[in-house]
C-alpha cells in the first residue's frame, strides 16, 4: 500500500499524486493540511517534523520533499526516459528541476500566486505583487531558454524533470496575470494539458485556497 498524506490542492502534493500516475503506481491520498489540518499532531510531526504534505509512505519509508520523492519513485519505479542512468545525462535537466524549485516557485507563489489568493474580493491587490510579477516574467523568460521545443524535457515522453517543472505551470497560466513573452514555454505546457494524468492531479482548482 502507498500512502500519499495531502490535499489535492497543494501542489507539491500534487507532484507527487502524478508522478505516482505517470509511473502506473496506485495509491491512496488522505487530505491532510490546510483546512483539512492533521499535520500538527504528534503522529503527523513523527513522519515530517515541519508539519508540511506531501509526505508519502512507501517501500517501508516515510519521504518527505516532494522533489526528493519523484527523484525516489523516478529511481526506483522509473524507465530509462524516466531516470536517466547515465548521470551525464540526468543532470542537465535536474538542473532544471532543481532551479524550478529554488528560482521559479518563489517567484511564482511567493510573489505572485498568494498575493492574489489572499487578497479578500473587493480589496486592492497588495502594492508589492507588479514588482511580483516583474521578477516572475524575468524567471519565465529564462526557463524559456531551457524548455524543450518539441517534447518534454526526458525527450518522447516525460521525465522526473517534467513532474518537478510541469506542475508549477497550471498555476502560473491559470493566473489572470501579464506573463512574459513565451511560446515554447506555451506550448510545452499545451503538451502537459493534453496528459490525462497532469489534468487529473495537477489542473485542479485553487479555489478553496482563496480569501473570502
Ligand atoms: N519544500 C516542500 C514544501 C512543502 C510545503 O510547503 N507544503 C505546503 C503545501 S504546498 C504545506 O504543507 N502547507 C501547510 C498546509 O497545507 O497546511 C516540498 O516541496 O514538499
Amino acid at each position: 500500500m502507498i500512502t500519499l498524506h495531502g490535499r489535492a490542492t497543494s501542489s507539491n502534493v500534487q507532484m507527487v499524486a502524478w508522478t505516482l500516475t505517470e509511473l502506473g503506481l496506485s495509491f491512496e491520498r488522505l487530505d491532510v493540511g490546510g483546512a483539512f489540518g492533521g499535520n500538527d499532531t504528534p503522529e503527523f510531526l513523527a513522519m515530517n517534523p515541519n508539519g508540511y504534505v506531501p509526505v508519502l509512505e512507501i517501500d517501508g519509508l516515510i519521504l518527505w520533499e516532494s522533489a526528493a520523492i519523484v527523484r525516489y519513485l523516478a529511481a526506483k519505479y522509473g524507465d530509462e526516459t524516466f531516470w536517466p542512468s547515465d548521470p551525464a545525462k540526468r543532470a542537465p535537466v535536474d538542473k532544471w528541476a532543481e532551479w524550478i524549485k529554488t528560482t521559479f516557485v518563489s517567484a511564482l507563489l511567493t510573489g505572485v500566486f498568494w498575493p492574489i489568493i489572499s487578497t479578500k474580493p473587493g480589496e486592492p491587490l497588495p502594492a508589492s505583487l507588479d514588482d511580483g510579477i516583474v521578477k516572475l516574467k524575468d524567471v519565465a523568460a529564462i526557463l524559456e531558454t531551457g524548455v524543450p521545443a518539441e517534447g518534454y524535457f526526458g525527450g518522447a515522453d516525460v521525465c522526473f524533470a517534467d513532474m518537478v517543472i510541469g506542475t508549477y505551470l497550471f498555476r502560473y497560466f491559470d493566473l489572470p496575470i501579464e506573463r512574459a513573452e513565451a511560446p515554447k514555454l506555451r506550448a510545452y505546457y499545451e503538451r502537459l494539458t493534453k496528459r490525462p494524468a497532469y489534468a487529473e492531479h495537477v489542473m485542479v482548482s485553487y479555489d478553496t485556497l482563496r480569501a473570502k
